[in-house]
């Protein structure tokens, strides 16, 4: 009995990704999503620049690479060349909510009939682990050595909320990756959002909570349950946007 397979949708590269790294997680899951519907001779992935970078060595469909933060612009190309494929983005919170914030929110305005998978892990990874838009605060980064503080660099920024009031935005969710529970959900909303786009609804986005442990000073497990105990406090699971499945 086969208990256990990588998935169709990856290829046997190994992780670059640091040990304990969400990314490794949800690069797994989209996979799996993919692998479920079917559908990964027609999907094109967008990698970002950011650790979530290596998903396109790690991935066995097309994904195309775009300039930091111009993920959201080269995915609404692909897609308005190529229609009928699934196609979606890969971002971290740097990438999508730090030099693409123009590119992100402008697409969803759009109503671009692309799916967005969104690694907030806090800080920029690649780099080193500096503060991102996402950072909480008080967090002690690279560049907040003290802790976050709003007189100098404000407030966390809120990408699902932010998005939500948009028409063209039909779907939106926040899910996280600290605990089977929540990576069962991450896997059924990454699904969602794909069946959003195949249904021809509109831009939809899945928010996951992720970690960095080398750059948030943990190990791998402390980092998980900083995300439960922490994260999710400042950042509440949910549904911020419920897709109208007879709007299409
Ligand atoms: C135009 C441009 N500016 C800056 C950089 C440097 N840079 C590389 S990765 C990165 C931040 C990535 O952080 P994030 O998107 O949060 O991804 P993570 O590594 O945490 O997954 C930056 C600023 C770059 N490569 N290109
Ligand atoms: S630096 Fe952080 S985000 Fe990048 S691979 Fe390592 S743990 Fe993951």
């Amino acid at each position: 009995m086969v208990v256990f397979t990588k998935p169709e949708a990856m290829t046997s590269e190994q992780t670059r990704y640091c040990p304990g790294c969400g990314h490794g997680i949800a690069t797994r899951l989209v996979a799996e999503a993919i692998d479920q519907l079917g559908i990964r001779e027609t999907t094109i992935g967008v990698a970002p620049v950011g650790c979530a970078v290596f998903s396109y060595d790690y991935w066995n469909f097309d994904v195309a690479e775009a300039p930091h933060g111009r993920t959201p612009a080269v995915a609404t190309g692909i897609k308005r060349v190529l229609p009928d494929h699934t196609v979606f983005t890969y971002q971290g919170d740097g990438d999508l909510a730090a030099i693409g914030t123009g590119e992100i929110i402008h697409s969803a305005a759009r109503g671009e009939r692309i799916s967005v998978v969104f690694m907030n892990n806090g800080v920029y990874g690649m780099t080193g682990g500096q503060m991102a838009p996402t950072t909480l605060m008080g967090q002690r980064t690279k560049t907040t050595p003290l802790g976050r503080n709003a007189a100098g660099a404000g407030f966390p920024l809120k990408v699902c909320e932010m998005l939500a009031p948009l028409p063209g935005v039909v779907y939106l969710e926040r899910v996280a990756i600290d605990s089977p529970k929540d990576v069962i959900k991450a896997k059924k909303a990454i699904v969602k959002s794909f069946q959003v786009q195949i249904a021809g609804l509109g831009f939809s986005l899945v928010e996951i909570l992720s970690n960095c442990p080398p750059n948030w000073g943990m190990t791998p497990v402390e980092s998980m349950k900083y995300i439960n105990e922490v994260n999710k406090v400042e950042f509440p699971l949910g549904v911020y946007k419920e897709p109208q499945w007879n709007n299409g």
